[in-house]
């Protein structure tokens, strides 16, 4: 299990207060689908997603941007049960949604890059190794219950 000393607690709760779901929820989401278009596979029911422009403005993606950030929100209040937060998640995008684990991890990588494009100065370099153990905790929960 992810040790976490009160430094990197208070850490991650500030980054996280700063974050507008609202905003960088869908941004993370459309940044996925762009960057890595082989993603697309996996929501066959959002419609139109094939091109940089239908994703920018498709509702679907920029709401479920936010249910993973709000998802996320989770970890950030309970950052010692990550695991078990996140127990049934993994079996779902396991067995039923059927997620390459690869992905979780590129997912991880657009909230960094969104969250830097936004907060410019709130993420210097300590605060980007924060949230990124934070987020690569979660990762490794999301794992967790693929055999
Ligand atoms: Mg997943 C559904 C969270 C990465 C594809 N994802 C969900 C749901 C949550 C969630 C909370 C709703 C579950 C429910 O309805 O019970 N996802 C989540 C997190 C992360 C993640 C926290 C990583 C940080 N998801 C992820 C990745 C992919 C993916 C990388 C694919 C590339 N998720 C996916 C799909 C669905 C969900 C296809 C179902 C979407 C829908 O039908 O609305």
């Amino acid at each position: 299990m992810t040790q976490w000393t009160d430094k990197e607690r208070s850490m991650v709760s500030a980054i996280w207060e700063k974050i507008n779901i609202d905003e960088i929820g869908p941004e993370v989401m459309a940044r996925v689908l762009i960057v890595y278009p082989w993603t697309e596979r996996y929501f066959g029911t959002f419609g139109d997603i094939f091109t940089t422009t239908a994703i920018l403005n498709n509702a679907k993606v920029a709401a479920h941007g936010k249910v993973v950030l709000k998802a996320l929100g989770k970890a950030v209040t309970d950052i010692d049960n990550i695991r078990t937060i996140y127990a049934d998640l993994s079996r779902l995008h396991y067995e039923e949604l059927q997620v390459d684990p690869d992905n979780f991890r590129l997912l991880a990588d657009c909230i960094i890059i969104a969250v830097a494009c936004k907060l410019r100065n709130t993420l210097d370099p300590q605060s980007q190794a924060t949230l990124q153990k934070f987020l690569y905790a979660v990762v490794e929960a999301l794992n967790s219950q693929y055999c």
